[in-house]
């Protein structure tokens, strides 16, 4: 109940931003874009986790505010970071209740419009989940967002309950494999061989692949040598805050 209050609150006071990890392409760890990540800073109480306040979001109706907010301030930051970058591009996290809702194309479309930021730098990141929460709507969402030249990415790829006959189907650009089996990649020769066929199989549907949750060398030099497209993970990067990003670079 409280959290509830000081979250409606947050968004007006500044208290929540997004922070930027980089996506590196591999072989040469080129800056393939960033992910951003929003984090709720509250003052004086310290930090919420933010699968606590997506959560909380998504079940009081503040979802849709919250998103908006992420997708202003995603492409503002594009414009505002020196031109040595490049134009990279930034992935926004979407759930279930708005990816199934069509006022999301307008309002991508409106925040990228009045930032000057062409839409073929947004990706959009969606779990299977929120995609099986309601198939038909979600794809026609996603669908007239790939028409607009928006990249979807299937995110956490393998922990969620899509099935492969749903899968062929999905409108999609990019998987993430979950950071589940690529931390643990070296360790368990399970999850060294799940991620080496989720390669494969994206693959075979022309998607680019993408490891999250690389916290290693060694997790990286494999996943070069198992043809992985894309790394994301402390290794590399910790979630920055935006002065901090290009100053990474
Ligand atoms: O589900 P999604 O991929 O959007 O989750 C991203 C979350 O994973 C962020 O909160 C981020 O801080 C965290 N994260 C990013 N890279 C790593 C990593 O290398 N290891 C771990 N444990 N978490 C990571
Ligand atoms: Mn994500």
């Amino acid at each position: 109940w409280d959290l509830e209050t000081q979250l409606s609150n947050a968004l007006e006071q500044g208290d929540l931003v997004l922070a930027y990890q980089p996506k590196l392409a591999l072989p040469d760890l080129e800056i393939a874009g960033c992910e951003a990540l929003m984090r709720w800073n509250r003052p004086d109480a310290g930090n919420v986790p933010p699968e606590i306040f997506i959560d909380l979001a998504e079940m009081t109706g503040q979802i849709d505010p919250l998103t908006r907010f992420a997708f202003h301030r995603a492409f503002r930051q594009l414009g505002e970071w020196p031109k040595f970058l490049g134009p990279i591009g930034v992935a926004v996290n979407v759930t279930p209740s708005i990816v199934c809702n069509p006022d999301l194309v307008d309002a991508i479309q409106a925040a990228a419009s009045s930032c000057s930021v062409g839409l073929e730098r947004l990706t959009v990141e969606v779990t299977e989940n929120a995609l099986m929460s309601d198939r038909e709507r979600s794809h026609r969402v996603l669908s007239r967002l790939r028409e607009l030249g928006v990249r979807v990415s299937i995110d956490d790829f393998g922990t969620g309950h899509s099935s492969l006959a749903y899968f062929k189907q999905i409108p999609a650009d990019e998987l993430k494999i979950d950071k589940s089996f690529v931390m643990n990649m070296m360790a368990d020769e399970s999850d060294a061989r799940i991620v080496e066929q989720v390669i494969a199989l994206g693959h075979a549907f022309g998607l680019k692949v993408v490891a999250e949750g690389v916290e290693t060398a060694e997790v990286a030099a494999r996943l070069a040598a198992i043809g992985c497209d894309c790394v994301q993970g402390f290794h590399f990067a910790k979630p920055l805050a935006p002065r901090d990003f290009p100053a990474w670079a």
